[in-house]
């Protein structure tokens, strides 16, 4: 009896409630229609939009490949638990996103996005919101856009960008504003600081990876690199992210950086304190190529303050490779210098003003052509307390890129040990063996194992399994 009471309450409930339970709509380009239901692939809409207006929150929506000629509005949240999903059944060309402000939980999926309208919001890629919260980006494309290919304005909080490939779009790839974003794995190149979709862009218009802004956010494991002079950025300060403030207790980790020094200022990372203080910045155990030079530079009154460079491999660079001007509390510790300067100035430049402060050392300079001792540092002594001077850091292969150590590298075990540096470029765990390592890779081998050839278990007999 109790069963059948229990069955018959649970029957009244999805009667009553059914339309709040998830659904799942589909859409179909091809041979859809907004008249339809939407609720099954046989009857699916025509448009993206139509779904847009119909989902609630919990609800998914499956867009069948093909192309969508529209820019999708979205207005309705999704909810803690119930997120609102959009994803890409095979190959779905569309004008792109705009998550209208304070719209939370939304996540997109897998769509290849070129918009076309020359406008500050439906020109981006994806729009996130002032406010919105909660808002996923994962694997889409987003190419050849009048604006960047995400941006994520201000007040926005807790999003992610995650696989996606931005190119040919203007300004940057991934515009962060807000607060607790998570920016990974995506790949980012062809920024443009004319694009021809852009009828009248300002006259300061530049190109860079990234821009980046707010507080508590994470950038790691993207991949910047190919921003190029040739494709129209004849007056760009390119560089693979810039900061001009406020900045507040950020990540820049784990990240592959290559853009070249093509004689116009392209830099590693530009970094000021023009619209706001930057501090508790931290950049550890990436990988720049190329143009290498990571500026902090004092522009303002608001300042730079505890900006932490370290476990970072620099290969490459034309100029200093670090440059701190005006800021306080800089540390550079357990970096590798490679190549970098050109054989005049390649390690670290630091203006007066941030030399009682700052702390230098415990970093691998190399250059494999000549000495680096001729080398200026600004009002700096080098080389710093710690340093490993003119010391071949015997990495795997720089032609090829692959900046792990050999067994016999000098960085092995000789790093300082950062408690935050729990992991490193590759996301191997550290330290390992006895300390930090320099550079952006751990060794990841014990090295005095490896010497050791395996024994053979002795007194093992075979025998029989019946
Ligand atoms: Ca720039
Ligand atoms: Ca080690």
């Amino acid at each position: 009896m109790k069963t059948r009471i229990i069955s018959f309450t649970i029957l009244i409930f999805f009667t009553l409630f059914s339309p709040l339970l998830a659904a799942m709509y589909y859409v179909d380009a091809a041979d859809g229609s907004d008249l339809n239901r939407g609720t099954a692939q046989n009857t699916p809409f025509r448009t993206i939009q139509k779904a847009a207006n119909t989902i609630i929150a919990g609800d998914t929506v499956i867009v069948l490949a093909g192309t969508y000629n529209e820019r999708i509005t979205e207005t309705t949240s999704g909810s803690p638990g119930k997120p609102i999903t959009y994803e890409a059944a095979g190959n779905v060309y569309c004008r792109g996103f705009t998550l209208s402000n304070g719209c939370d939980y939304v996540t997109i999926k897998g769509f290849d996005i070129n918009p076309t309208q020359d406008d500050n919001v439906d020109g981006q890629g994806v729009f996130i919101g002032s406010g919105s919260q909660y808002i996923i980006v994962d694997g889409c494309t987003i190419h050849d856009a009048p604006r960047s290919g995400v941006k994520l304005y201000p007040d926005s909080s807790n999003c992610t960008v995650r696989n996606c490939t931005i190119s040919y779009v203007w300004l940057c790839g991934i515009d962060v504003y807000g607060s607790s974003h998570t920016i990974e794995k995506n790949d980012i190149s062809h920024i443009l600081q004319y694009p021809p979709e852009y009828a009248s862009p300002p006259s300061w218009t530049d190109a860079d990876g990234m821009h980046f802004m707010g507080e508590n956010h994470v950038l790691r494991g993207n991949k910047i690199h190919n921003i190029l002079r040739s494709d129209g950025n004849s007056t760009a300060h390119i560089d693979n992210f810039q900061i001009i403030g406020p900045v507040t207790d950020c990540v820049i980790e784990g990240n592959y950086f290559n853009i070249y020094r093509e004689g116009m200022g392209e830099q590693g990372a530009m970094i000021s304190d023009y619209k706001g203080a930057v501090k508790n910045l931290t950049i550890k155990n990436n990988i720049f190529v190329g143009a290498c030079t990571i500026v902090l530079e004092k522009v303002s009154s608001y300042g730079l303050n505890n900006i932490r460079i370290i476990n970072n491999t620099f290969y490459g660079g034309s100029y200093y490779s670090v440059q701190l001007k005006g800021c306080t509390y800089a540390t550079v510790q357990n970096n590798i210098f490679y190549d970098c300067g050109a054989g005049t100035r390649g390690y670290v430049y630091v203006q007066s003003a941030s030399v009682p402060t700052s702390t230098i050392g415990n970093n691998n300079i190399y250059s494999s052509t000549g000495s680096p001792s001729t080398w200026a540092g600004g009002s700096f002594t080098i080389p710093a307390k710690g340093d490993q001077w003119d010391i071949d850091p015997k990495i795997a292969n720089v032609g090829s890129e692959d900046f792990t150590l050999l067994p016999d590298s000098p960085c092995i075990n000789a790093g300082i040990s950062f408690s935050d540096v729990a992991d490193d470029f590759y996301g191997n765990q550290r330290p390992i063996g006895s300390g930090h390592d320099i550079g952006a890779c751990e060794y990841t081998k014990n090295s005095a194992a490896d010497t050791i050839p395996p024994t053979s278990p002795s007194g093992v007999r075979a025998s029989m399994i019946n």
